[in-house]
């Protein structure tokens, strides 16, 4: 159950983000509304919002999931690999201090984007990718364990299209896994139920289980449908803006 979530709005030179698609520029004033409406989907998941201004400095400051890693037993700072979001952990410190008094890191040589992390009640999956190394997942699966979880890694390096883990794979529950068909037979989700994504809609395995509703972006039916077939309230919103800058549901906030 989460009870809160820490969000950022796009700051105006959002469009100055780091991307690997080419779907043209992101309209800054769209994707303030989408950022709005996905703040109000939040809260009618009952979450209260912990709302940081919008940071300039970082254009990819908005997508404030690659910077912790939240628990319920405790929290870890990232150290973000793309040298422009190195910074953007400071600021979230801040405001993570304020709920969780002791805070674990990721040191130098290791890189973790919160993109790459997807936690399934007591297991985390850690992806290695072109954002997070051996060493930094290495150092986050020590963490975990101190706090009781276990953990698997899913080298992703050699996976087309997608830039973190959880651009292909999101836990629905326990488990239940949402997973892109390049990702299926890998090791780590023997013995989960996996809801499949159609290849045409591999964007929309970036999908959020937010207590009773599960968040899902437009444009993907279905998916949409599959879900729904499962029994799972759905709040379906428009990601396009995000999208553009590789950016998905999940990368929008931090929840706990
Ligand atoms: C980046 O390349 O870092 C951002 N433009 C997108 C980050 C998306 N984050 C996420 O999937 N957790």
């Amino acid at each position: 159950m989460f009870h809160r979530a820490i969000v950022r709005p796009p700051a105006p030179n959002f469009a100055d983000g780091l991307t690997t698609v080419d779907l043209g520029v992101p309209d800054v004033a769209k994707a303030l509304q989408q950022h709005a409406r996905y703040c109000e989907a939040l809260e009618r998941c009952g979450l209260e919002l912990v709302r940081l201004p919008a940071d300039p400095r970082y254009p990819d400051s908005t997508f404030v999931e690659d910077t912790a890693i939240l628990t319920g037993r405790g929290a870890i700072l990232t150290r973000p690999a793309a040298p422009s979001r190195e910074g953007e952990v400071a600021g979230i410190e801040e405001a993570v201090s304020r709920f969780f008094p002791e805070l674990a890191r990721i040191e130098a040589p290791g890189t973790v984007d919160g993109g790459d992390i997807c936690e399934a009640g007591d297991h985390f999956f850690i992806g290695t990718s072109a954002r997070t190394n051996e060493e930094g997942a290495r150092q986050l699966a020590l963490h975990l364990h101190r706090m009781g979880f276990t953990s698997a890694t899913v080298d992703i390096r050699a996976v087309s299209d997608i830039l973190h883990l959880k651009s292909g794979i999101a836990a629905l529950s326990e488990r239940r896994l949402v997973v892109i068909d390049a990702l299926a037979a890998h090791p780590a989700f023997r013995g989960y139920e996996l809801v499949r994504v159609a290849p045409a809609e591999n964007y929309a395995a970036n999908c959020v289980r937010v207590n009773d509703a599960v968040l899902i972006a437009a444009g993907y039916p279905q998916f949409e449908s599959s879900v729904r077939a499962l029994g799972h309230a759905v709040i379906v919103l428009d990601m396009s803006e995000f999208a553009k800058m590789d950016g998905g549901l999940s990368c929008l906030s931090l929840r706990f």
